[in-house]
């Protein structure tokens, strides 16, 4: 089979200028505009909220609190503690407190500056670590332990403890959040939402209007990026302008600008660590204990889950034997943190890596010889901590092909040189590896549905439950379809997400859309393809085995007839052309109670070598090189995957470097715009970036034996981080682990600079 790095489909519609987007669609006439009033204190009673001002503002059509929401004003994902607009008490600044609609946008936006709102402020805590002292969770702490740690932590040759910090980071899609309402006939609703999650978006209007699900479509064609930050918030702008929508029947757009987008929704959690482990003379990790707080934000939102796949990502690639991992989700007056590109997985994951790091130094030994001696085995030393055997394992193998084309051990000592002979500049070079398990960790999410029509002209347009956001998912799921059918690419069109077409989706996320939409899709063409095959047979007189469709032509030995030729003899026939499909992962098993079982289908690997030069006087620093090579199993699209694989180390990159979120003492994010939030751009990227799919058909019976690809590769920029941390050791005694926390600004290389030359 080979490989078909196909384009995406939406390619020549991004580059033109041409796709669209929610707020390129032609409004409908009469549409209204909507913007959000937003609390200006962290914690505090709503004692007056005088809208007057509001209301009387040029070209106010109507000004909606709480008390208009006719039905649940909620629009959490699983706990029911999120309001659309506050009720009585507000928990963050940042959260809307009324909307206000308008005939022009400005017009609103403009009006929703003129709230006059007062509060009895109460008070407010602004820290995971401050919530940990106050024992203030949004949901219950999780812990799990296996073997005795507590034992062989006291028994171990050697023992380190420690703390540290990993910031949070925004998504930073370049299409805000955005939703567009439209009533239809009957109290029906039309809604265009940027989502990951048009089922949920549905579910979230309904409750709020007091609707059922069959009076609410919900249409997605594609975002313009969601990493996360559209799986469940997308759910307060579609709820809004529902409700706008509703009152004043008339459509209604709301589209909030870039500072309040990021002063309303939550983002990457941030974490903060503090760790035990026990090792030998080997490095060989015998015991270990970690706490891991969160910053929840003031709602749980999506945080169960994400504390669930750190716990199960603190092991990373290594084997612990004796282990308990403990996690708190921390309530803080801050924005409800939410799912972010690999959903909690890369904090658990990177504590490990910040601990082998000081096992390292401590042992004065190559920090990948440390790692390699802590890899899962292949046939012992190879169950998760959470009771789930590692069986496709080939960290081994995968890393030692890097070393060697990374040519990581000369260049080491490369670096070591270059360290001898300068005192200002600092080079480091590090490798990380990357295990990540695939599938929810909600077993139900794990199941997906399709549509697929064959048109009398031989086109065929494929519906399926996933979202596209840029990953290529449509793009995938075209391949797959035009494979099964032996049909060029260009003869297959998907349509928009659309929950009137496939039912009850699950979130496009936890990396699962190619391999769930897919299957589904797969399964939709090949129920097709059946019946096709069936009047073939009899067309070309031959037997059913002996079919074959490829190339646009269905053959049997030396006969053969084109596609659209078979297809239109079907219609003829009565033959049904277009079919359903669906999916559902198999071999899963979770109890969340014990947090043990194999919650996941398969694991994904990959490994990092990354080269870094340091300004020590100033903390600036610049990535020279990055070796990448990541398993996405055979890869449906190694174009697309390799894009994914470099775009996730890129923005892995700028959470671990140049991302700081900075809230100020009365709780106020003060990095609400690119002015003050740095992602990377294009000169942060490396002159040398060497990536490569490493070879590896998935061993589980995955949609073309792929590999899901979105988010495993966010833990590759690791070794980033770990390369900085490695130049600023040079700068001092080198046995000192540089206390150095991430985001790794130029202000904190500075800080752990000084710390490891004592001054
Ligand atoms: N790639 C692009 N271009 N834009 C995105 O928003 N989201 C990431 C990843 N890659 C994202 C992306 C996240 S968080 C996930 S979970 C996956 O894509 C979702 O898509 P998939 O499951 O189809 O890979
Ligand atoms: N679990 C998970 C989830 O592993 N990834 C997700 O994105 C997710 N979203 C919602 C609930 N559980
Ligand atoms: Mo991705 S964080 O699972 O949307």
């Amino acid at each position: 089979m080979k490989p078909d790095s196909a384009a995406h489909e939406s390619a020549h519609l991004h580059v033109s200028g041409e796709a669209t987007y929610i707020d390129d669609i032609a409004e409908i006439a009469g549409t209204a505009h909507c913007a959000l009033g937003l609390s200006t204190q962290a914690h505090a009673i709503l004692t007056t909220v005088d809208l007057q001002n509001v209301r009387n503002s040029p070209g106010v059509i109507a000004v909606l609190t709480a008390g208009d929401i006719p039905g649940v004003n909620d629009c959490g994902p699983i706990i029911h503690d999120d309001p659309v607009l506050a009720q009585g008490e507000v928990f963050y600044i940042g959260q809307p407190i009324f909307a206000v609609v308008a005939e022009t946008r400005e017009q609103a936006q403009r009006a929703a500056r003129l709230g006059q709102i007062e509060y009895r402020p109460l008070p407010a805590i602004l820290t995971p670590r401050a919530a940990h002292a106050a024992h203030d969770y949004v949901l219950p702490p999780i812990s799990l332990t296996r073997g005795e740690p507590e034992q062989k932590l006291k028994a171990s040759a050697r023992q380190l403890s420690g703390t540290f910090d990993i910031g949070g980071q925004e998504q930073f899609y370049l299409e805000g959040q955005i939703a567009y309402v439209i009533p239809k006939e009957d109290g029906c609703f039309h809604v265009h939402s940027s989502t990951q999650h048009p089922t949920e978006m549905q579910h979230v209007v309904c409750h709020l209007l007091n609707l059922r699900a069959h009076q609410v479509v919900v249409e997605m064609r594609r975002m313009g990026g969601g990493f996360g930050g559209k799986e469940s918030q997308s759910a307060l702008f579609c709820a809004v302008a529902a409700l706008a929508a509703w009152k004043i029947k008339r459509p209604v757009k709301l589209r909030p600008d870039r500072d309040d987008d990021m002063m309303i929704t939550g983002k990457r959690h941030c974490f903060a660590y503090d760790y035990a482990v026990g090792f030998d003379n080997q490095g060989r990790i015998n015991a270990a204990k970690i706490d891991m707080i969160t910053r929840a934000g003031f709602s749980a939102d999506l945080s169960g889950p994400v504390a669930t796949r750190a716990l199960c990502h603190f092991d990373n690639a290594y084997f612990l034997s004796d282990v308990t991992i403990n996690a708190f989700n921390g309530k803080t007056n801050t924005q409800s943190n939410t799912a972010f590109r690999g959903f909690g997985g890369p904090q658990g994951a990177i504590a490990i890596e910040y601990i082998l790091d000081d096992i390292a130094r401590e042992l004065k030994m190559d920090p990948l010889d440390v790692r390699m001696t802590n890899f899962y085995g292949t046939h012992d030393r190879n169950v998760t901590p959470y009771g789930q055997p590692v069986k496709d394992n080939v960290i081994h193998e995968l890393v030692a092909e890097l070393v060697e084309t990374s040519d990581y051990r000369q260049r080491r000592r490369a670096v070591s040189d270059f360290n001898q002979s300068n005192t200002i500049l600092k080079k480091g070079l590090y490798l990380t590896p990357v295990k990540f398990g695939i599938s929810f960790n909600v077993k139900h999410f794990n199941q997906a549905g399709a549509l697929v029509h064959v048109y009398t002209d031989g086109s065929v347009l494929v519906n399926h439950g996933g979202t596209e956001m840029g990953q290529g998912l449509n793009t995938k799921v075209c391949q797959v379809v035009a494979r099964e059918l032996g049909i060029s690419l260009n003869q297959v069109r998907a349509t928009a997400a659309d929950t009137s077409k496939v039912a009850n989706t699950s979130a496009t996320a936890a990396s699962t859309g190619s391999d769930l939409n897919g299957k589904a899709a797969q399964n939709a063409a090949a129920q097709i393809r059946q019946r096709l095959t069936t009047l073939a047979a009899t067309l070309l007189q031959s037997e059913p085995e002996q079919i074959e469709f490829s190339g646009n032509h269905i053959t049997a030995g030396a006969r053969r007839m084109r596609f659209t030729e078979l297809v239109q003899k079907a219609y003829e026939e009565r033959i049904q052309l277009w079919s359903d499909g669906f999916y559902k992962t198999p071999d899963l098993s979770w109890d969340k109670d014990t947090l043990t079982g194999s919650p996941f289908y398969y694991f994904a690997y990959g490994a990092a070598v990354s080269e870094v030069v340091v300004d020590t006087l100033t903390g600036e620093w610049k990535l020279l090189r990055g070796d990448l090579l990541h398993d996405a199993g055979t890869s449906i699209n190694p174009a697309i995957d390799i894009g994914q694989v470099e775009g996730a180390y890129i923005q892995g990159m700028g959470w671990l470097t140049t991302e700081e979120l900075c809230w100020d003492q009365n709780g106020k994010l003060t990095t609400h715009a690119p002015s003050t939030y740095k992602i990377p751009a294009t000169h942060d990227c490396p002159d040398l970036l060497n990536t490569t799919l490493f070879s590896n058909p998935n061993g589980v019976d995955t949609v073309l034996r792929s590999k899901a690809v979105g988010e495993p590769p966010l833990l590759l920029p690791f070794s980033v981080f770990f390369a900085i941390r490695d130049a600023i050791a040079q700068a001092g005694q080198q046995n000192i682990s540089p206390p150095l926390q991430a985001p790794a600004t130029p202000e904190a290389i500075l800080a752990a600079i000084r710390a490891v030359k004592g001054i």
